[in-house]
Order: C-alpha cells, then sequence, then structure tokens
C-alpha cells in the first residue's frame, strides 16, 4: 500500500478520502488555495502546499503545480476525487509520465467516455441498451435531418461533447428541427469546440438510475446495486438515493449486468459510474458513463457497508476487489441531501458569508455528514457552495425518511442562507414518500417545495426579542456575579447591567428588520415576573431563559424550546425547520452605546439626568450604576461597563442631556484594587 498520497482536491471531498487513507496508515499531503489556507481538509492532513490564489483556474486546475507538489512531497499516488481534474486525460497523462499513480481509471478510459457519439459505439458493441436514434459521423444537415424524421417526436439533440445538459435541444415536431439543429450546434461549437449531434427518442418522463461499478487490474468487474438521483434541478443532483425504489429485482440485475459490461467494454479500472435512463415503461438505455467517484457514494456505502475510497487505494496498488459479486449485500436504504449555500427563494442563487452558527445532527450509524467545513469559516464564492452532504440509512425507506426529516431539522446553519428547508419540503412532500420520482419532480411539485416566504409572525418577533433580553440580563448576571448578589432575581430590574428604578415598569424597544426588508418595532414592557408584549392591541405574557444557544420560551402559557444564534447586529432562530433571521438594530433602549475607542459613556438619546451615583476619583467596578436618566417616561440606569477609576462627571440631577453627550470619563483599569491581602505566614 501507498505511504503517502496527495488528495488533488478540496472540501468535503478532500477530508473525506484524508479519512479513509487515514485509517489505512496511508499519509495525506493536502493542497489549498489562498481562500482555503485555513480550511479543515489541510489541518487533517499530514502535510498542505498551497498552490496558488483562490481561482480554481491558478490552483486546483494547475496540473503542473499539483504534479510539482506530488514530486516534492514524494506522494506515490494522486487522488483526484470529483470535479477538477478527476476526468482530465491530460492530467491522468501527467501522472502517469511523472511516475505517480492517478487514483482513477487509465488514460484511454477516461478519453473513451468524453465524447457522448464514441460512448454509444462502445456501448452497442457491447450489448448496452441505447435509446432508439442517430450517433453516426455523418452530420451533414440534410443527412441529420432524414435521421431526424426516422427516430420520430418528441426528439433530443444532443452535443456529443456536451454535459450536465448544456447542448441539449428538445424537437417535438419536424418542421422545429432545421431551427434547432443550427442553434444546437452554435451553441455546441462555443460551448465545447465540438459542434458533434446525436439524435435520441426524447422520453418525457425517465428517471435516474445509476450503477455504481467497481473494476480492478486484474480482469475482475462487480456492480456495487445502484443509485437513484431523479430529483436534480437543473441538471445538478439535489437528492440521492440507495437502492432506487420500486426497481423490479430482474431490472436491477440487468442494469447492473449491463454496467459491468459497459465496464469491461472499455478495460475499466477504478471505481466508476454507469447512468442509466430508466423509463416509464421499464426500459432502461445508457446515459453516460463517468470515471471517477460520484458524489453521492456515500449512499453505496451505507447499504453496502463497503469503504469505497478504501476500494480505490486498493486497487490503485494493484490488489484484486475484495469482494465477488456474489458476496456483495445490500441492506436497508440510505438517502443523501447535498446542503448548499444557496437562496431556494431567489433562483437558488449561490450564498457567500461566514458560518456564523453551525450545528450539525447527532452522527451515528444512521446518520452521517460529509463536510469540509466547520463553524466560523467563509463560503466563498470561488468554489461550489455546498456545506455538507447528509447522508441517512435506515431498515426501510419509510424509516430511512423519517430519519432523514429529523436529522434535517436537527441541521442548524446561521450566517447565510441555504437549502435546508427545501430539501426538508422535499422529503416531506408526499409525492416524495410515495416515490413518485422522475427528473421532472422538482417543477411538477413546486407549489409543495417552494413555499412562499412567510410574513414574519408575533411569535418569532417574540421569541427573537426575548433572545435579545435574556442575553442581556445573562450579560448582567455575569457583570454583577461580581457583586455576589444573594438569591439573584432575574426578572428583577436591578438584576441587569442597566438595571431600572423598581418605581418604574421596565421597557424596552428593539428593532428587527426580517429577510424581507421589513422591520418591526417590538415593545416590551418588564415586569417582574417576566415579559408583557402588545402587537395591535392583542397582549402576551412571556418569560424566556437563554442557556447557550438554546431559548425556552413560555408566551402565554405555550412552551417553546429553540435554538437561536444571536451576533451582535443579528439573531436567527431555528424553529424546527423554519428559520428566521433578523437583523437586529440597538434601538433597544436598555443598551447604550459605548464609544469603545475613547471609553467614554454618552446619553442613548436626548433625556433629563435623575440621580448622579458616580464621583469623580471614585473606584467602581463592571456594573457599577454611575448616572440615571429619565427618557421617553422611562428611566434608565448608565452603568459602569468595566472595572475603573471615574475622572470626570460630566452633568448633575436636573440637567437635560442631549442624545450622544459624554455623561461620564471613566479610566479602565485591570481591576477594582482590594484591601491588601494579609501577608503570608
Ligand atoms: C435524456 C432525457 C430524455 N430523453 N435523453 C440530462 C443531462 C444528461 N445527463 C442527459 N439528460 C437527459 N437525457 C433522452 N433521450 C432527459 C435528460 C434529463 C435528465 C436526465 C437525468 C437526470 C436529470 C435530467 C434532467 C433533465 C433532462
Amino acid at each position: 500500500m501507498f505511504d503517502k498520497i496527495l488528495i488533488a482536491n478540496r472540501g468535503e471531498i478532500a477530508c473525506r478520502i484524508i479519512e479513509t487513507a487515514h485509517k489505512m496508515g496511508v499519509k495525506c499531503v493536502a493542497l489549498y488555495s489562498d481562500a482555503d489556507k485555513d480550511a479543515l481538509h489541510v489541518k487533517m492532513a499530514d502535510e498542505a502546499f498551497h498552490i496558488g490564489p483562490s481561482p480554481s483556474k491558478d490552483s486546483y486546475l494547475r496540473m503542473d503545480r499539483i504534479i510539482d507538489a506530488a514530486k516534492e512531497s514524494g506522494a506515490q499516488a494522486i487522488h483526484p476525487g470529483y470535479g477538477f481534474m478527476s476526468e482530465n486525460v491530460e492530467f491522468a497523462k501527467a501522472c502517469f509520465d511523472a511516475g505517480i499513480t492517478f487514483i482513477g481509471p487509465p488514460v484511454e478510459a477516461i478519453d473513451a467516455m468524453g465524447s457522448k457519439s464514441a460512448a454509444k459505439v462502445i456501448m452497442t458493441d457491447a450489448g448496452v441498451p441505447l435509446v432508439p436514434g442517430y450517433h453516426g459521423d455523418e452530420q451533414d444537415p440534410a443527412f441529420l435531418k432524414e435521421q431526424s424524421v426516422a427516430v420520430g417526436y418528441p426528439q433530443l439533440l444532443k452535443a456529443a461533447y456536451g454535459g450536465g445538459g448544456k447542448g441539449m435541444r428538445v424537437v417535438w415536431s419536424e418542421d422545429e428541427f432545421d431551427v434547432a439543429l443550427a442553434s444546437t450546434k452554435r451553441e455546441a461549437m462555443a460551448g465545447f469546440g465540438n459542434d458533434k449531434m446525436l439524435i435520441e427518442r426524447y422520453l418525457t418522463k425517465p428517471r435516474h438510475v445509476e450503477i455504481q461499478i467497481f473494476s480492478d487490474n486484474h480482469g475482475n468487474c462487480i456492480y456495487l446495486a445502484e443509485r437513484d438521483c431523479s430529483i436534480q434541478r437543473r441538471h445538478q443532483k439535489v437528492i440521492e438515493e440507495a437502492p432506487a425504489p420500486n426497481l423490479p429485482e430482474e431490472t436491477r440485475i440487468a442494469m447492473g449486468e449491463a454496467a459491468v459490461a459497459a465496464a469491461q467494454a472499455i478495460n475499466y479500472q477504478g471505481a466508476g459510474t454507469v447512468e442509466f435512463l430508466y423509463d416509464e415503461d421499464g426500459s432502461f438505455y445508457f446515459m453516460e458513463m463517468n470515471t471517477r467517484l460520484q458524489v453521492e457514494h456515500p449512499v453505496t456505502e451505507m447499504i453496502t457497508g463497503l469503504d469505497l475510497v478504501a476500494w480505490q487505494l486498493k486497487i490503485a496498488n494493484n490488489e484484486p476487489l475484495p469482494l465477488s459479486q456474489a458476496q456483495v449485500t445490500v441492506t436497508g436504504h440510505a438517502i443523501e441531501v447535498r446542503i448548499y449555500a444557496e437562496d431556494p427563494d431567489n433562483e437558488f442563487l449561490p450564498a457567500t458569508g461566514q458560518l456564523s452558527y453551525l450545528r450539525q445532527p447527532q452522527t451515528s450509524n444512521h446518520v452521517r455528514v460529509d463536510t469540509g467545513v466547520i463553524a466560523g469559516d467563509e463560503v466563498s464564492s470561488f468554489y461550489d457552495p455546498m456545506i455538507a452532504k447528509l447522508i441517512v440509512w435506515d431498515e426501510t425507506r419509510e424509516r430511512a425518511i423519517a430519519r432523514m426529516s429529523s436529522a434535517l431539522d436537527d441541521y442548524r446553519i446561521g450566517g447565510l442562507k441555504t437549502n435546508l428547508s427545501f430539501l426538508s419540503n422535499i422529503v416531506n412532500a408526499q409525492p416524495f414518500k410515495d416515490a413518485v420520482l422522475d427528473t421532472g419532480f422538482i417543477e411538477r411539485n413546486h407549489d409543495l417545495l417552494f413555499t412562499p416566504k412567510s410574513e414574519t409572525d408575533h411569535k418569532s418577533l417574540m421569541l427573537a426579542s426575548l433572545a435579545i433580553l435574556c442575553e442581556q440580563r445573562n450579560t448582567a448576571l455575569l457583570q454583577s456575579s461580581t457583586q455576589h448578589i444573594e438569591n439573584f432575581d432575574p426578572y428583577s430590574p436591578w438584576g441587569k447591567s442597566n438595571a431600572w428604578r423598581l418605581n418604574e415598569t421596565a421597557k424596552h424597544s428593539i428593532e428587527l428588520t426580517d429577510t424581507n426588508g421589513h422591520s418591526h418595532n417590538v415593545c416590551i414592557e418588564q415586569q417582574n415576573d417576566g415579559y408583557l408584549f402588545n402587537f395591535d392591541g392583542e397582549q402576551f405574557i412571556a418569560s424566556a431563559q437563554l442557556n447557550d444557544d438554546h431559548l425556552q420560551a413560555t408566551i402565554n402559557g405555550h412552551k417553546s424550546n429553540i435554538l437561536v444564534d444571536l451576533c451582535p447586529k443579528k439573531v436567527s432562530l431555528f424553529i424546527k425547520q423554519d428559520i428566521y433571521h433578523f437583523e437586529r438594530k440597538l434601538n433597544d433602549m436598555s443598551a447604550f452605546e459605548m464609544d469603545e475607542s475613547e471609553d467614554k459613556l454618552t446619553a442613548p438619546m436626548n433625556g433629563t439626568i435623575v440621580e448622579v451615583p458616580a464621583v469623580a476619583g471614585a473606584q467602581v467596578k463592571a456594573g457599577d450604576v454611575l448616572v440615571i436618566m429619565e427618557a421617553m417616561k422611562m428611566e434608565y440606569s448608565i452603568v459602569a461597563p468595566f472595572n475603573g477609576t471615574i475622572s470626570e462627571v460630566f452633568f448633575a440631577a436636573g440637567d437635560m442631556v442631549k442624545d450622544g453627550a459624554q455623561l461620564v470619563d471613566l479610566m479602565p483599569f485591570e481591576s477594582v484594587p482590594v484591601e491588601s491581602a494579609p501577608a503570608e505566614d
């Protein structure tokens, strides 16, 4: 086995490969761009090489730098992961020329599958079923027109060198053909530098079912069951599962054997995936073959109990397949969802930002999370914005769905938009539970999956406000803990860092702006045993406690246990799969702006000084009341935010002050000197 391999990738797949390699005692070399200098995969590796600026073209796609890093590190093999260089013939050749093992198929196999039409010729010879159509070399438009008529309508025009749905055009009738051919050829030439076309009968509601195959260098080739990846959006897989629901056993076997035949036809080695279109009438047809480990390989691992990356390393090390076909067993059902930083309410535009809050579901034999990020990481626009893959397994599909739904409810991500609620809507949708699957699933169930953005409700406003108030109360608790207040009552106005005069009802005003851009001014009266909210005349009595990110709140007797992400300017609520984000404007009268740069304490608004406990020269502790002022019929205490000496007091009781006026000059010091300790004996 290799002593050391280099992973020419980043993110979750790099972490996943490193994890298996380390279990096998293989050292790992990571590569990183400027943007990834603190990335998880770099931390996990035994060593790492900086390979360039953040853009992929200047880093992860720089073959020369990758090969140089492998040579310099002494890596004996390179694992390309998926994407980037994983299906690049030139890169596989460069590895071979450098005497470095490419953990993947032979160059010839990658090359053979690079062209759809060439692949179809090979599949025809191998007896693999193809969609009826034309995929020859004759490309004269008049000849193609004749083929088009022979195939019949609707039909699909496909660029031979297209991929991912690009370079395809549905033709519904003969008189559409000429225009469609011309435009698809132009698109293919512009996109792929080759305008060779093939024509296929168009399947209107196919499923995407793919077979995982493995070949070794000793003539063995087996299939490891199948995956259903029909739920896609713009040719991006969203949910994958294994095995494919309701696939007749004889179809499963026939598809698997066809996939093996396809692999053997190109002398395949390593992990590969043969994709089929599975038609409503039970027929299946070769679509394309991927000569890499797929993103969705974990669902196959969960139902077979195998480690496909370990198999890749063994095969690259010229070992035979660990199992024969007869020894492969399939147990239970697995589902994977791809968690993306994107905005489903805005055309799934990629989202960027900091993962200010990240809580994954508890992992187990049933729940797996493959990720390349940790809380606090930035999701940049340089790379695919996938945050993680969430994979679940259970004994039946129904139970796997329930487990996925629950795991999604437990997944909490704050700081940027994600597709979590969209994924939750899919797995909870009856058509998904009924396995009514085909490539049009998302479009057909649009109204089920895209819940209109709900107007912010009073409950979410109250919960966000309670979280903020609890946070401030907890801060006061922390500060006043130095005052050793016995029997501290969290609802006592004196319990807060901004203690309130007992003879007044403490009032707060918090401004919350929701993701629709609507601002809500929430007014709260603080009472001895909690808070009183008033929305359009309707009153709500509430109490709450905040422990870390858990908010326990009772509103009019109804208890809620939710997770919150509190940042200075934002507050997010995670209520099962509903997520509420608010900009949090510090209008809350119970807080005051501390001009940190100059340690000044200023008046939060125009008002009148009621009392000035502060005296110049006095030493005070954090939380001590310095000034009490009245504004808008409410009283506020301005307290010392840290230990220090009062150097000057600028106002006296009865004075009027303007918003922002400096009230006290407080000089910080390390700690309030205590009486000198008794001399050591
Ligand atoms: C098809 C098809 C229907 N009929 N071929 C999409 C990209 C590439 N993988 C091939 N694709 C399709 N080929 C025929 N003759 C429908 C698709 C297709 C599709 C296939 C699998 C998964 C998702 C898809 C989404 C749209 C179209």
